[in-house]
């Protein structure tokens, strides 16, 4: 019997990224340790082709309701996965910046440990030359240090974009993100939930295309969503 596993892929104007992402992605490796993949793409009306792309390669595909961000795409892209009976999901951007292959590393750690969610850590890992600039080293470095001062449950990156969880902590989490604060408050929704939590490092590469994270701007979201949710640890308002 084959565990269904879901590969979630958030991509936005990705059109360069997402077929090299989906051709690395371990497929056969996968089916040799008993995982049954799923891949999803939750695009936010790419205007780059980004959508052909993903129908060319037969990915399933859902194209974000409400809004651009990655948090309305994360959240629709969970909820399409209770709607399925997977039973695990991975998560990770389609920019070319992680490993697909180290999901298999992650799920080892999820299922060896039996542990609820596991992340894979680039501040713990391998961050090559040219991935992440010294201003975001710094950021991602103080959210960290905030998020884990605030909610003490260790994590050594709490804006990295590789997660992997089990169903029930996909249904545990509640979840209101609408931009680059999605990972912090998933984080956060762990902790509250009481979820055990661990790490894998992970290596980190530069992205293809263009980037679309305001360093500041995003990291004051992030940071206003960890003092936020210490405050109203599930959200009040819906969007
Ligand atoms: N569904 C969805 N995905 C998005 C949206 N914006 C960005 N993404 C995806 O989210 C992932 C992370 O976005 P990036 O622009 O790479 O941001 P980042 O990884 O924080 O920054 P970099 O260091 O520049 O890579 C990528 O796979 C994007 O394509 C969006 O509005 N909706
Ligand atoms: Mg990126």
């Amino acid at each position: 019997m084959s565990i269904g596993l879901t590969i979630l892929l958030p991509t936005y104007n990705e059109a360069d990224a997402l077929p090299k992402v989906v051709e690395a992605l371990p497929i056969d490796a996968l089916k040799d340790a008993g995982w049954n993949p799923r891949i999803v793409v939750a695009d936010g009306r790419s205007t780059d082709g980004t959508q052909e792309r993903a129908a060319e390669l037969g990915l399933e595909l859902i194209v974000q309701g409400p809004a651009a961000g990655k948090g309305f795409g994360m959240r629709e892209g969970f909820a399409r996965f209770l709607a399925h009976d997977d039973d695990v999901l991975v998560m990770l951007d389609a920019d070319g910046t992680y490993a697909p292959d180290e999901m298999m590393r992650l799920l080892k750690h999820l299922e060896q440990g039996s542990y609820d969610v596991v992340i894979g850590s680039r501040l713990r890992g391998d961050i090559q030359r040219g991935a992440m600039s010294r201003l975001n080293w710094i950021g991602n470095h103080i959210l960290t240090w905030f998020a884990v001062a605030l909610y003490r449950v260790f994590i050594s990156d709490v804006c990295t974009g590789y997660w992997a969880f089990r169903r029930s902590a996909i249904q545990k989490m509640s979840l209101n993100s609408t931009e680059f604060e999605i990972e912090a408050e998933m984080y956060t929704a762990c902790a509250t939930e009481g979820l055990r939590m661990s790490e894998v490092p992970i290596s980190y590469a530069p992205r293809i295309g263009e980037s679309k994270l305001g360093s500041v701007g995003d990291g004051v979201r992030i940071l206003r969503k960890l003092l936020v949710r210490r405050m109203f640890p599930r959200p009040v308002n819906r969007v």
